[in-house]
């Protein structure tokens, strides 16, 4: 894993495992960086998996909580959230963010978390698993999401 402090960790046996990937479609460029990171872990790992796409963020957690409660074995919820001039992105992140902590309290079933709450683009450049990208966000998220469901 790329993060700061991550641990290093060996290649995931997800056979068996039927995954959904959420994805927001704001800040196409990062979030298809993200979705694709999401897809190279899930690959290696041999999971079955299929995307799912909401309009934003803020509706991620209505699509987990359904995609769990049909069936799925865990979630990788991905979203691009960026500052503005006004409030909305500290509702919009809080929204997402305590509404996927619920619907993996509620399900009892794993959420990937790759929603990054940026100051400005660059950040999800950075952090995108992109060509010079210094993090891959939605591969982690991926990752995460198959070792709990593994352990649950
Ligand atoms: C409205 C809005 C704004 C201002 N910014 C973002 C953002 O940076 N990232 C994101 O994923 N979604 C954003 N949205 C859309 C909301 O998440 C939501 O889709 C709308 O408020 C409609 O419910």
């Amino acid at each position: 894993m790329s993060g700061k402090g991550a641990p290093e960790t060996g290649s995931i046996d997800g056979s068996g495992l039927d995954v959904v990937v959420i994805a927001a479609t704001w800040h196409e460029v990062i979030t298809d960086g993200l979705i694709a990171g999401a897809r190279r872990v899930l690959d290696a790992s041999g999971a079955s998996w299929r995307l799912v796409r909401v309009p934003g963020s803020f509706e991620l957690p209505v699509a987990a909580q359904v995609a769990l409660e049909s069936g799925a074995d865990a979630v990788v919820a991905l979203g691009v959230i960026i500052r503005g001039g006004t409030p909305h992105f500290e509702y919009v992140s809080s929204a997402a963010t305590d509404g996927l902590t619920q619907v993996a309290l509620n399900t009892g079933r794993p959420v990937g978390f790759g929603v990054l709450t940026l100051d400005d683009e660059q950040q999800g450049l950075d952090r995108a698993g992109l060509p010079g990208s210094k993090e891959d966000k939605g591969a982690e998220a991926a990752d995460a999401a198959l070792r709990t469901a593994l352990v649950l």
